[in-house]
């Protein structure tokens, strides 16, 4: 193998030589181009979507993979997976990896690749391959619920997800626990043009027969659904009809019963026709305006879908309820106000089904043991989001990216330090930016902008998205990584990009302005009490278990967390889990907006190089010694360099790699010697290695040359 550069670029861009962004964008282009999607920076694999399949997955390559090192064959996530799942295996260190990127460059891809080559190597026999089963078929299963086709990406997941696979003490699975973040629940209600809803409902229309559709009081016609986007009813080489099938047939191969299934349908119906529920202006006798049901048949049906009265739910979405310690007061809502109730049930429903799903495919998939579980996590998890309007929800999200960065950077110097006391060798300090500051400006507990923005929806009296605002500006006005208008004309700069209801953050990977519009009510997340006690008095089981808030017995129950304090306290879950392991990384790129093989635009690498922060990467890996190799395949590769050496050696390897060097005159700054490794400082030395290699390959077939010919 050779790391350096030829037609295909360099393998490991710790060996780049110039380092800078212009050489790291060639040489990822170079090598895409040559369709070798695949790149090191040291253990790190970058992966570019090559939106084509390319012969390098299956078997054969799984097998290969498994019987080398790391560097031995060519990179691929297969090496990564490999690695990963031997240390857990053989070193008893519990491994997450870790695969971030934007939409669409190849993260849910990715995961199954490992999880694929993770089932292949690891244990056989009857039960173990019903664990891996069960964890394979809930991929199926929470793609059709959270996944959806959108402009970046046919089959976007529309939430994060975190899985610990757990092992025995042998290496074989024995089951798992997934971890969802944050389903853009927006979705279910209203889709940009050219996207889709989330897959199962296309799926449901197109698979189920007529009996089930009957039972469901469904239609198949898609045109008659209002939550369904009417222009954009078909994906591409997506068969609807035949993946419903397949989740159907992987729920049950996951253990759910057949009721389960068929309820869970039922609250997907129950969702759609939801949508259809057409409110009315009306006026009451005094004149003020109220609301009504346009078409009581839709309301009948889902009535008797889900066993509701359906003047129950009627009320519940046309009017509100006000307690009091003293008394009840019912107020009628607007026709406006009706639709955004109607909305918020679907959102809600949906979201909680979700979660449920989660919660029963972890329930199948649960560890009932004692014993010492090894455990390999993997994060998919949407990356770094500057969109051109951003709000709550690219905020939280690249809060998250903002923690990822900072474990990233902090267990990628660990583990040099660590490696290097392996080894025996003084570590020296690396200077690196450290993200804490941006990351205390929005988590902090009382002072952050999460716990403003919570104090604001807690505080009586009136709030707005400006108050806390203005809450923001007054806090951070001197913080070096907040700015607003406010603040901006206070030090007379004067951005015109900027709205007067946004703030902006200078994030790790860039600057990001959000608009504060909704933030309030996002985070809030509340649903009308009437709504949840009108589900909570459904007799669908399922239905039903999802408001448990709703039971008026319950009523009297704190408030839920507001989204954002969820959102963070999961975080603080994952980070707590991801400092316990090793982590391995990969780094998807897309290559283009156009979801097209063979393409690749530099401008749009080089905005992810950078927020993937590859450069700061590369620059941290090779602040001490740049490359490093066992002995034993050092000394295969190069052994040829010296006349002590070659042909033949008999000593041990660490002396043959310093009798090597000894004789090529090495200075010894630029070498240290560990227990297993040579390490070397700086790539130039390698290329020099690289360069006698090759003249003396030359110079040798030259003689072989002649003494063929002598023989002749
Ligand atoms: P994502 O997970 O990163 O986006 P996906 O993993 O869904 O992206 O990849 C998007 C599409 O790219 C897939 O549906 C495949 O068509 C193609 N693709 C990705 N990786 C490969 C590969 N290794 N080989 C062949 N094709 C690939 V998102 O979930 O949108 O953030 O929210
Ligand atoms: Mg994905």
């Amino acid at each position: 193998m050779s790391l350096l550069e030829g037609s295909v670029g360099v393998e490991d861009l710790i060996l780049l030589e110039p380092l800078g962004e212009k050489s790291l964008l060639k040489n990822l282009q170079l090598r895409y181009e040559n369709k070798e999607i695949y790149t090191y920076i040291g253990s790190v694999v970058i992966s570019v979507n090559p939106y084509q399949q390319l012969p390098i997955y299956g078997p054969e390559f799984i097998a290969k993979y498994q019987d080398y090192t790391f560097y031995e064959l060519k990179p691929h996530i297969y090496a990564v997976a490999n690695m990963a799942y031997q240390s857990l295996r053989d070193r008893d260190r519990d491994q997450c990896i870790l695969i971030t990127g934007e939409s669409g460059s190849g993260k849910t891809e990715a995961s199954k690749l490992v999880m694929s080559y993770v089932a292949a190597v690891c244990g056989k026999g009857e039960q173990v391959n019903s664990v891996k089963e069960q964890l394979l078929q809930s991929n199926p299963v929470l793609e059709a619920f959270g996944n959806a086709k959108t402009i970046r990406n046919n089959n976007s997941s529309r939430f994060g997800k975190y899985m610990d696979i757990e092992f025995d003490f042998k290496g074989s699975p024995l089951g798992g626990v997934i971890t969802n973040y944050l389903l853009e629940k927006s979705r279910v209600v209203k889709q940009l043009q050219g996207e889709r809803n989330f897959h199962i409902f296309y799926q449901l229309l197109a698979g189920a027969d007529a009996q089930l559709l009957k039972t469901l009081k469904l239609e198949q016609d898609i045109s008659n659904y209002t939550y369904l986007n009417q222009e954009m009813s078909r994906v591409g080489g997506m068969d609807d009809a035949s993946n419903f099938r397949a989740v159907q047939s992987a729920m049950s191969v996951i253990g759910f019963s057949e009721e389960e299934i068929q309820q869970v349908l039922e609250v997907t119906a129950l969702v759609l026709k939801l949508g259809n529920v057409e409110l009315t202006g009306e006026f009451q006798a005094n004149g003020i305006p109220a609301s009504g049901i346009r078409d009581g048949r839709g309301i009948q049906e889902i009535g008797e879908l889900v066993g509701l009265n359906s003047e129950e739910l009627e009320r519940a979405l046309c009017s509100r309820t006000m307690e009091t310690a003293k008394e009840k007061v019912v107020t009628e809502l607007t026709v406006i106000q009706a639709h955004y109730a109607r909305d918020a049930l679907a959102k809600n429903i949906y979201s909680r089904l979700f979660n449920w799903i989660v919660n029963r495919i972890n329930e199948s998939i649960k560890v009932d043991t004692r014993e010492k579980k090894k455990v390999m996590g993997v994060l998919d998890i949407y990356g770094f989001e500057i969109l051109e309007n951003n709000s709550f929800e690219q905020f939280v999200i690249n809060y998250c990216n903002e923690k990822l960065q900072q474990v990233f950077i902090e267990l990628t110097l660990k583990e040099e330090q660590e490696e290097y006391k392996r080894e025996g060798i003084p570590w020296t300090k690396v200077d690196y930016f450290d993200n804490g500051i941006i990351c205390n400006l929005i988590e902090h507990n009382q002072r952050g902008i999460l716990a403003m923005l919570d104090e604001e929806c807690l505080r009586p009296g009136v709030v707005s998205d400006s108050t806390f605002l203005a809450k923001l500006n007054q806090l951070f006005s001197k913080h070096s990584h907040y700015e607003s208008k406010v603040t901006q004309n206070a030090q007379h700069q004067y951005d015109h990009t900027m709205g007067l209801n946004c703030f902006r953050i200078c994030h790790y990977a860039g600057k990001v302005t959000y608009n504060v519009n909704s933030f309030i009510d996002k985070n809030n997340d509340l649903l009308f009490r009437d709504l949840s006690q009108a589900m909570w008095k459904a007799r669908h089981p399922l239905l039903r278990s999802l408001f448990p808030e709703g039971n008026p017995k319950e009523a009297s129950l704190k408030r839920p967390s507001t989204a954002g304090a969820q959102f963070k306290s999961s975080v603080a879950i994952l980070m707590k889990n991801l400092y316990s392991k090793n982590p391995n990384y990969i780094r998807c790129i897309k290559p283009n907006e156009n979801q097209r093989q063979g393409q690749f635009s530099p401008e749009l690498v080089a905005v992810q190089s950078r927020y993937l922060g590859l450069l700061e990467n590369v620059r941290v890996r090779r602040a001490g010694y740049a490359y490093r190799q066992g002995y034993k395949p050092f000394l295969e590769r190069y052994r040829l360099l010296s006349q002590s050496t070659w042909p033949h050696w008999h000593g041990g390897e660490r002396e043959g790699v310093e009798k090597i060097m000894g004789e090529l005159s090495m200075s010894s700054e630029e070498l240290a010697f560990g227990k297993t490794k040579i390490f070397i400082r700086s790539p130039k030395t390698l290329f020099y290695l690289e360069e006698k290699r090759r003249l003396r390959l030359q110079q040798l077939a030259t003689l072989i040359q002649k003494i063929y010919r002598g023989w002749r």
